[in-house]
């Protein structure tokens, strides 16, 4: 991804954020408490204007500008701020979506779990897409209602767009090796989400599971061979980084079992699927990985 550019982003352009989940209203809400412009694109229309945002037991009303998919098509608004914030596997879907509303100049900041960014970098190819990571906690309680659970770190790729980012309510930081970085959240979230869906427990709970600990290892010795291949730096070994996560988020439910439980698709195919191609790709064998992205998909296709 394109990170080195100077950013065409300005004050008065209002920050679009495509995906109304916990994340996209997380932002909605900071990005308008911090003074900038903020609109919050939903598919449907959402039953009143503000976003109620909580925050250790702390709750606050927020009034924050909507617009419908449909609206957006039926104008000629010309996006030049887009923040995305759309599971991985509705990113395509949802940017196609708006894609002759978005300025072939506009600025993009991407910020989920998986590897989607490759496709919409074929999608959008002239305009400037940025990664972010973040570890931020956050669930929706209904579809205007947010909690800011966990406290994180947002990393950036990019210097020049913090400034335009609400970094007094996010620990927002810039990141000089984001390629690396997502790469290593990646490895985390092939090693833990999809055991927490088969194990059905919340992350913490593989720490005390045998058999799932012993799977672990093996994710991420196949996840460390990809990477290294790829000659990404892995500041810390996998496996350790892995069981720091749990140690830290050991009370949540991962966003896969959370999908799951929702009978939603997962992001698996940008998870374990994107390692597994990788690994295809580089001739590397990942059966353990394959296990993982197989029995993913064997459980969404139960739902039907
Ligand atoms: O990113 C996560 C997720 O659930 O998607 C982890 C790190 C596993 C925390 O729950």
């Amino acid at each position: 991804m394109p990170t080195t550019q100077a950013t065409a982003i300005d004050h008065n352009n209002p920050w679009y954020i495509l995906g109304a989940g916990a994340m996209g209203c997380l932002w909605a809400a900071y990005l308008t408490l911090a003074g900038f412009p903020a609109v919050l694109i939903t598919r449907t229309k959402r039953n009143g204007s503000n976003i109620q945002l909580t925050k250790n037991g702390h709750s606050q009303s927020i009034t924050v500008k909507q617009i419908t998919v449909s609206e957006v098509q039926q104008s000629a608004l010309n996006i030049k701020q887009l923040l995305v914030t759309t599971k991985a596997q509705q990113t395509l879907p949802a940017l196609t979506d708006i894609k002759p509303n978005i300025d072939k100049q506009a600025t993009l900041l991407i910020l989920q779990n998986g590897m989607a960014s490759k496709d919409i970098a074929k999608l959008l190819p002239s305009q400037q897409l940025i990664t972010g990571i973040t570890t931020d906690g956050a669930y929706r309680t209904s579809e205007l209602t947010v909690v800011h659970a966990g406290e994180g770190e947002t990393l950036i790729g990019d210097r020049h767009i913090i400034q335009y980012l609400p970094k007094q309510f996010l620990s927002i930081k810039y990141c000089d090796d984001i390629d690396s970085r997502q790469w290593q959240k990646l490895a985390i979230n092939c090693a833990i989400n999809g055991l927490t869906v088969i194990y059905q427990c919340r992350n913490g709970e593989l720490l005390d599971n045998e058999k799932a600990m012993a799977r672990i290892q093996l994710l991420c010795d196949e996840i460390t061979t990809v990477m290294q291949a790829l000659a990404i730096d892995i500041q810390n070994p996998l496996f350790e980084q892995t069981v720091h996560t749990l140690n830290i988020t050991a009370n949540n439910f991962s966003s896969m079992y959370q999908d799951c439980k929702q009978q939603q698709t997962t992001e698996i195919d940008f998870i374990n699927g994107y390692l597994c191609n990788e690994a295809k790709r580089l001739n590397i064998s990942c059966p353990e990985n394959q296990r993982v992205l197989a029995s993913i998909k064997q459980i969404e296709q139960s739902y039907a």
